[in-house]
């Protein structure tokens, strides 16, 4: 048997959609194997974190004498300084950072990215899977260096989204707008190979995916629609199974092949976090699109289309309802009364 993957590598894939827009640049494809190089640096450290633990002096030097840096400190520093002089782009923001972050000077490109450097980081010490999620604009101002409003962007515009999900093994899924593809990680050759082409996320759902833990601070309309998909009705694939791991990330990816709901709505557990704890530019945005393209959707609990959306600040929260197209459809005529 075949061990290895013969196949279309992830470079390939991107070198071959760039050939079919001939007025292409190549600078989105120049970002994205950027981007890979920095998924790859951060895989090879996630698999190291438990032997770091193991061999490390009180956490703080590992074998080599180094300093043990926390993974999403490790996973944020190694996206911005590999992005910072790609040249592809000209500002960032992270969930890690509270302002815009620069590129270097001299090395402004045209487009813009956000990224969450490592979704889910606080199940890393149980060896839970985590990823890096990311979204990228064009810039919008003729102004070289971006700007905060460069990334103040609707999800609608993105240019490309994806995510790199650090699990059994390491997998890369993202979308440029022609549909969305899946690659797998051969750490035995360093490369992405395609794994999962043409990902449609079955339109049923099989899976419910929330924090149940904050049932009582949800709306009525919430716990009506939780306790309606625990109810039996074999028609409509009744009740649900629950799935819930706490990595967004992960729980979005298990959604988008097996089909599920995946909802984190407003809740009244924190007055200072109204809507829910899920960030807009970073991880509803970039996921929305994902799932869209996979044929599903993506809405906040008031049915407003997250990828429509104009934020108004970086670290913006949002209720998201996210999943199989006839499951968001139903959450949403629960959650409306309609
Ligand atoms: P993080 O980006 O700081 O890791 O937080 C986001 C994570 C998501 O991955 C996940 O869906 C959510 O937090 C889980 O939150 P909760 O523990 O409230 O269910
Ligand atoms: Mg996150």
């Amino acid at each position: 048997m075949e061990r290895r993957p013969i196949g279309i590598t992830v470079s390939r894939q991107i070198m071959d959609s760039q050939r079919m827009h001939p007025g292409a640049t190549g600078e989105l494809s120049g970002l994205l194997s950027e981007l890979i190089v920095a998924a790859k640096v951060i895989s090879a450290e996630v698999n190291m974190a438990g032997l770091a633990d193991i061999l490390g002096v009180s956490g703080k030097t590992n074998i080599q004498g180094e300093q043990v840096q926390k993974l999403d400190e490790f996973a944020n520093n190694t996206i911005i300084r590999r992005m910072a002089r790609c040249g592809y782009i000209c500002v960032m923001t992270s969930e890690e950072e509270d302002d815009i972050i620069p590129v270097k000077e001299g090395y402004e490109g045209k487009y813009t990215l956000a990224f969450d450097p490592l979704d889910g980081s606080s199940n890393i010490d149980v060896n839970v899977n985590v990823g890096t999620i990311f979204s990228i604009h064009r810039r919008a101002s003729q102004w070289r260096k971006g700007s905060r409003e460069d990334l103040l962007k609707r999800g609608r515009d993105q240019v490309a989204a994806g995510y790199i999900i650090y699990g059994s093994s390491t997998i890369m899924v993202y979308t440029v707008g022609e549909g969305v593809h899946g690659f797998t990680l051969d750490p035995s050759v360093g490369e992405f190979f395609l794994s999962h082409p043409d990902i449609k996320m079955p339109e049923e759902s099989k899976y419910i995916s929330v924090n149940e833990g904050n049932h009582r601070y949800w709306s009525d309309e919430m716990r009506q629609y939780i306790d309606y998909l625990r109810q039996e009705d074999k028609a409509s694939g009744r009740p649900y199974s629950a799935r819930y791991i706490g990595s967004l990330v992960a729980d979005f990816h298990r959604n988008l092949i097996t089909g599920g709901i995946f909802l984190y709505p407003s809740d009244s557990k924190n007055p200072d976090k109204p809507h829910g704890k899920l960030r807009l530019l970073y991880e509803a945005s970039p996921l929305a699109m994902i799932a869209e393209q996979a044929g599903g959707r993506a809405i906040t609990d008031e049915g407003r289309t997250i990828l429509d959306i104009e934020p108004g600040d970086l670290h913006q929260r949002v209720p998201l309802i996210i999943g199989s197209k006839i499951a968001v459809d139903e959450a949403e005529k629960f959650l409306l009364g309609l």
